[in-house]
């Protein structure tokens, strides 16, 4: 009976082990076909190690965009703060991002140095920020804009650039926010020649042609009496969005004691939050206020 079984054992085991060699055989075949090969044609796109990756994303012809839906000029704030909230959104969604700052219908996402997320691959870092983005836009989009449908999807557009030192990092966000200055201050005047004068828009380009700063801050005072410095922070300076610990209050249901049940009390929890400055970045205050935003190791 002995025998019968171990030959019944053997014949069962050859069965399997042949089942088996099929299996692993067909598996092989399976995940390496003869297509194969056309994964060398992707190119690679690794960000070189230890370099910060800033991708910038731009709205797409949001001059037609800001027309179409009646943005204030120069500044819309509703627009602005939804910018703001989609930027925060992609770093509480993404990997890594240490810092953001945004203006106008643009936004720059700074991921560490040691990043290695999705292995530094520059397509994934980009198209991750731009769809989340901007899905984030039009998802948020009525919580800003009240009274204003979004009458067609907005774009936008991403790229990459590596930056390998903390100096030149810190001279591509300097560059963002000195291009926020020029343009707004440019913008605010222009557009007082032409709301509070009533001059054309050609008129108001023609005035301002080859003037500097320190005259059409001139003009801005006397003609219309307003102190460039006293205009908002936001449109002066733009966004910056760093992490920072924030106090939450939520209210809570109480489960215990019995007699209290049904009943809810405030609770506070501490979270780290990406939160919206607007204040100068090319000086060294605000770098050396917040020294872990450029520490190699945090
Ligand atoms: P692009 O980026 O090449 O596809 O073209 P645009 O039209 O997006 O040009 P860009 O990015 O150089 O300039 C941003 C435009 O967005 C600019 O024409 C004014 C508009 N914009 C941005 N923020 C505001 C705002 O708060 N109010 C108004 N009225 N317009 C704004
Ligand atoms: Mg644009
Ligand atoms: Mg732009």
């Amino acid at each position: 009976m002995w025998a019968s079984c171990n030959v019944e054992v053997r014949d069962c085991l050859a069965a399997v082990s042949v089942t088996l060699r099929w299996c692993v055989r067909l598996g092989a075949t399976m995940a390496k076909s003869k297509f194969e090969y056309v994964r060398d044609f992707e190119a690679d796109d690794t960000c070189l190690a230890h370099c910060w990756v800033v991708v910038r994303l731009d709205g797409r012809n949001f001059h037609r965009f800001a027309e179409k839906h009646h943005f204030a000029k120069p500044n819309d704030s509703r627009a602005l703060h939804l910018m703001t909230k989609c930027a925060q959104t992609v770093m509480e969604e993404l990997e890594d991002i240490v810092i953001a700052y945004g203006q106008s219908d643009e936004y720059s996402f700074v991921f560490k140095r040691k990043s290695n997320w999705f292995k530094r691959r520059a397509s994934k870092f980009m198209t991750h920020v731009a769809s989340q983005f901007a899905s984030s836009y039009v998802f948020y989009w009525r919580d800003y804009f009240k009274d204003q449908h979004l009458l067609y999807p907005p774009g936008f557009d991403g790229r990459v650039v590596v930056y390998p030192s903390n100096q030149i990092l810190r001279d591509y966000l300097s560059w963002r926010q000195a291009d926020c200055h020029i343009n707004n201050l440019y913008n605010t005047v222009f557009w007082a020649l032409i709301q509070q004068s009533g001059l054309t828009p050609i008129q108001a380009q023609e005035r301002l042609q080859g003037t500097l700063a320190a005259e059409k801050n001139e003009i801005l005072f006397s003609e219309f009496n307003i102190n460039y410095n006293n205009e908002p922070p936001m449109y002066r300076k733009g966004t910056v969005l760093i992490w920072q610990k924030v106090d939450e209050v939520m209210t809570k249901e109480v489960k215990l004691p019995a007699e209290m049940e049904g009943k809810t009390m405030a609770v506070t929890r501490t979270r780290t939050k990406p939160v919206p400055l607007h204040c100068d970045i090319i000086g060294d205050a605000f770098w050396k206020e917040h020294p872990e935003i450029l520490d190699e190791d945090s």
